[in-house]
């Protein structure tokens, strides 16, 4: 009996359009995966180069936190790595893919220095598409070897069906219970480098401090489901519950947009959503269909 209901809760999810069907089977059940083949060592050394190209102009932080390229005030530098990793790995990925579905749209880098203070939290990605049409999916692809003591991620197998499909990037969008559930309950994925895990931005993941003294870096591949257009969910003055402003604000914020504080055009407000922190009963109810 449960078993039905489980699979009926997963049939009603969009699913992934790899042609490897055991790719889409796996994103369904976990909301991660591990392609197959990984990108070859010019592909990693390409990455590398492009990542060092805009290290040289912006200048090495020496803070010691988790850096997203995302962060990056540098607008133009933004839209470089986005336009270069879209260069590098949209005639990798594009064909992974079943015709006109899924395509490259861009990418950036992640940085996890050897520092205690380079933790990331759980958490799950804002959402940047109609999560409930498609699932939003993006590449991690790690430029040296990840392991756990370096700052690998640690993903939650099956919380990506907790279906708070609203997520404003300024919000944290799991209570503090499914955090610390998360941390003691998620699973390290430990990759070569060059190897591609495939994550559903709703899946709770996060990485711990990277002990080691070398820095580790991750190219992030983001990617453009079918007819989605790119959304930004402006919260309610960035309360954790609320309702959400949602624009379709097309690709280019993304590659090159203010993040911090958008300037949204009101003739792109497409929805209204409530949102708030998603709790241990949300968790309960997704993991029970897995
Ligand atoms: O690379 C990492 O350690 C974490 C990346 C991540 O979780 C993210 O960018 O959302």
């Amino acid at each position: 009996m449960r078993q039905q209901g489980a699979s009926e809760a997963r049939e009603s999810l969009p699913r992934t359009h790899f042609l490897d069907e055991a790719v889409n089977q796996e994103m369904s059940e976990q909301g991660f995966a591990i392609l197959p083949n990984p990108v070859s060592a010019q592909t990693v050394a390409a990455l590398i180069d492009l990542y060092q190209a805009v290290i040289a102009e912006v200048g090495r932080d020496n803070s010691g936190v988790f850096l997203p390229s995302m962060m990056i005030s540098r607008l133009d530098l933004r839209a470089r790595i986005w336009d270069g990793v879209r260069a590098i790995l949209g005639p990798i990925f594009d064909p992974l893919f079943a015709p006109e579905t899924t395509t490259v749209v861009g990418g950036s880098f992640v940085s996890k220095p050897g520092a205690q203070n380079s933790a990331r939290n759980p958490h799950q990605d804002p959402s940047v598409f109609d999560e409930t049409r498609e699932v939003s999916i993006s590449l991690w692809i790690p430029l040296t070897d990840s392991h756990s003591a370096n700052g690998t991620l640690y993903l939650l197998p099956g919380s990506h069906r907790m279906r708070n499909r609203v997520r404003p990037p300024d919000v944290d969008s799991l209570d503090s219970e499914v955090s610390t559930y998360a941390l003691n309950e998620s699973v390290p994925v430990e990759l070569s480098a060059g190897q591609v895990l495939v994550i559903d931005g709703a899946v709770i993941h996060h990485s711990p401090a990277n002990t080691s003294n070398t820095e580790r870096v991750a190219a992030i591949c983001a990617l453009i489901p079918p007819s989605c257009e790119m959304r930004y969910a402006r919260s309610q003055n960035g309360t954790t519950e609320g309702t959400a402003q949602i624009y379709n604000v097309g690709e280019e914020m993304y590659r090159s947009g203010n993040l911090v504080t958008p300037s949204l055009d009101p003739a792109c407000l497409v929805e209204k959503s409530p949102y708030r922190l998603a709790t241990m009963a949300d968790l309960e109810a997704s993991l029970a269909t897995s």
